[in-house]
């Protein structure tokens, strides 16, 4: 992409509804624009940062065996009453009339809909177990909305739900997305601490939130600081193997991590005393079963191998999307602007063009765009007649991890120079190196 085509709106002043650093950052580097409280347009460069945690989403969900789908955003509230929901929720479902008068709300959650359509067509235990998600829009009418896409009102959210036969696949189906979610996160540059959690209108006992720390975090935890040491890392993972996953899920959940919901002080004056912690945080998923809650309540029954009609258990999985755009940021950012991580970011390298309009400067940043591309990466070039320290504010601002600067003084050596965002290190590298360097950066 030519940043001259592009659709950038950086600001260069602070905006004054901003209370925290991602919300401001968002704002500052044209990512999103407020349309109505906690209700966001997402401008190219933030559309892309969604759209890259969308597909690592989607691709450790692939791997976990379940199943993609989409449900639509607006629903019948006569499934809600099924379940005895459509009072419950209260003020935070958005309900809408259609013309006929008829009852209808923007999608909170998808419980209901999701198992509307399992007794629809599941009707045996052969057909189990299953699992299917969808990544949509949702709506909560949030008391406070506040932080930008942290607690927005409208929210893209993944939301999967299991299906099993007992208990115990069930919980299987739990660890299951508790190893992926792992996996997920640190694939976009976090650690996400699962703690256990209170689990709210979805119900069940059986609940953990994943947690980035942050100062910004609306959460309180507590937790031993041992389990920051713990990384997913490079693991060989058999989504069909109990044992592995629950033993996973025992390493990362046996160490004292709670919210305030559930903290109990008695347990927590185990932990020895200099490893207890009382952070902030930022919920950036969340993962429950809830047994035959909504099975029972809405008639989802499967025949069982003797024959017999039974309730299914299920279990839901939630992960903020949008919310991680503000978690990622709060996790990666300097004074100058954004860090991305490689795995999410919007564009892989930058390349400045410090003497726009100089034939040998203009050929050389034409070559490594067409490099850069042929390789497979998305290069922002920054080919407008500014400034060079303009040109370098926007690229620190938006944090592309890698920038090429080009300029006739270098180039007259037959260099480039490579800087890496995160650390601010430089260094001049023929053209083919510098780029050798960057393609290898997302090998
Ligand atoms: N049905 C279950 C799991 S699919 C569910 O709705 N879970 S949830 O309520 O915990 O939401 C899942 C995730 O969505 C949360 O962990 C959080 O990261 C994100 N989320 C929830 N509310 C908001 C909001 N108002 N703005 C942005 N993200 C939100």
């Amino acid at each position: 992409m030519r940043l001259s085509r592009y659709f950038l709106p950086v600001l260069k002043e602070n905006p004054a509804e901003a209370q925290i650093v991602s919300h401001r950052l968002m704002l500052r580097a044209g990512m999103i624009k407020q349309s109505a409280a906690g209700i966001y347009s997402w401008l190219p460069l933030g559309l892309k940062v969604l759209k890259n945690i969308e597909t690592i989403v989607h691709e450790e969900q692939a791997k976990a065996g379940h199943l993609a789908m989409l449900m639509p955003t607006i629903q019948s509230a006569d499934l809600w009453r099924e379940s005895g929901r459509y009072d419950d929720y209260g003020e935070e479902m958005l309900r809408i009339k259609d013309r006929h008068g008829r009852d209808m709300l923007f999608t909170p959650t998808a419980e209901e809909l999701i198992t509307d359509i399992f007794r629809g067509h599941v009707t045996s235990y052969k057909d189990m177990p299953l699992t299917v998600y969808q990544i949509q829009w949702k709506f909560r009418d949030e008391r406070r909305p506040r932080f930008g896409v942290m607690r927005g009102r409208e929210f893209y959210m993944k939301d999967g739900y299991n299906f099993d036969l007992t208990k115990e696949d069930a919980m299987h189906a739990y660890n299951r997305h508790l190893v992926s979610y792992l996996r997920t996160y640190e694939r976009m540059g976090l650690q996400a601490i699962p703690m256990r959690a209170d689990s709210g209108p979805i119900g069940g006992d059986d609940t953990h939130e994943f947690l980035v720390l942050a100062e910004t975090g609306e959460s309180e935890v507590f937790y031993d600081s041992a389990v920051t040491d713990l990384t997913f890392g490079d693991r060989d993972i058999n989504y069909d193997d109990k044992a592995q996953c629950q033993s996973i899920m025992e390493e990362f959940t046996t160490k004292y991590a709670r919210t305030d919901e559930t903290h109990d002080e008695a347990l927590f004056a185990e932990v020895p005393q200099e490893r207890r912690k009382v952070a902030r945080g930022i919920e950036v998923g969340q993962i429950f079963y809830f047994g035959t809650k909504y099975s029972e309540a809405m008639g989802a029954t499967v025949q069982d191998a003797d024959g017999k009609q039974v309730p299914v258990h299920m279990g839901s999985h939630g992960i903020g999307v949008s919310r991680l755009v503000g978690a990622i940021i709060e996790a990666s950012h300097d004074d100058k602007g954004i860090i991305w991580p490689e795995g999410v970011t919007p564009f892989h390298c930058g390349i400045v063009n410090l003497k726009q309009g100089d034939a040998e400067a203009d050929a050389a940043c034409e070559d490594l765009y067409r490099q850069l591309t042929k390789a497979g990466l998305e290069p922002l070039y920054d080919d407008r007649n500014e400034r060079a320290g303009g040109k370098f504010a926007t690229m620190d601002l938006i944090g592309l991890p890698w920038r090429l600067t080009v300029g006739p003084r270098g180039l007259k050596n037959g260099v480039v120079e490579l800087t890496c965002r995160k650390t601010g290190d430089s260094e001049e590298l023929t053209p083919e190196a510098a780029i050798a360097k960057v393609i290898a950066q997302y090998m």
